[in-house]
């Protein structure tokens, strides 16, 4: 068993419905989620005159290896309606880390390579793993956070864990 952090997002629809399928649907793929943050409201980074995403971080349990992670997520991306390739989004699991395992191939960069300048990513995670250590950056969360130069707005949405988690 490996413990991953995931990133999820939604810009789409029923955004909060979206994470929470999402979060059932990792669970009955071998995924088990065990710590999820708050959810958060964030505004586009990147994508401009976009709608405004909800974004959330989860801790899990899995035997899978980081490819079939990888596949699981898009399974449940295709599962939740995601058309490729629109920016606007139902639903987008991106993986983060995957235990300290460094990979990067064509398809997988781990940990993920754009994380630490994204607000979006890093205020959720810093909820649940703040002392968690980079192993590229070789910094923990808290410091990543500390010096993120992303100034976009990240605001709670709706605190503590939602349904399933
Ligand atoms: N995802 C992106 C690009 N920009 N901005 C926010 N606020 N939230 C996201 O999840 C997001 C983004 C690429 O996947
Ligand atoms: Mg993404
Ligand atoms: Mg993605």
């Amino acid at each position: 068993m490996t413990t991953i952090l995931l990133s999820l997002g939604s810009n789409l629809g029923d955004r909060l419905n979206y994470l929470r399928s999402a979060i059932d649907l990792l669970r009955g793929s071998r995924i088990r989620t065990f710590r999820c943050s708050s959810v958060y409201e964030t505004e586009p980074v990147e994508f401009t005159g976009q709608p405004d995403f909800l974004n959330m971080v989860v801790a899990a349990r899995t035997p899978l290896g980081p490819e079939a992670v990888l596949a699981a997520g898009q399974q449940i991306e295709q599962q939740l309606g995601r058309r490729r390739p629109a920016r606007a989004r139902t639903i987008d699991i991106d993986l983060l880390y995957y235990g300290t395992i460094e990979v990067s191939t064509g398809d997988l960069e781990l940990p993920h390579p754009r994380l630490h300048e994204r607000r979006f990513v890093l205020i959720p995670l810093h909820e649940i793993a703040s002392s968690f250590l980079d192993p590229v950056r070789n910094q923990t969360v808290e410091s990543l956070l500390e010096h993120c130069p992303d100034q976009s707005r990240v605001t709670e949405f709706s605190s503590g864990s939602l349904e399933p988690c």
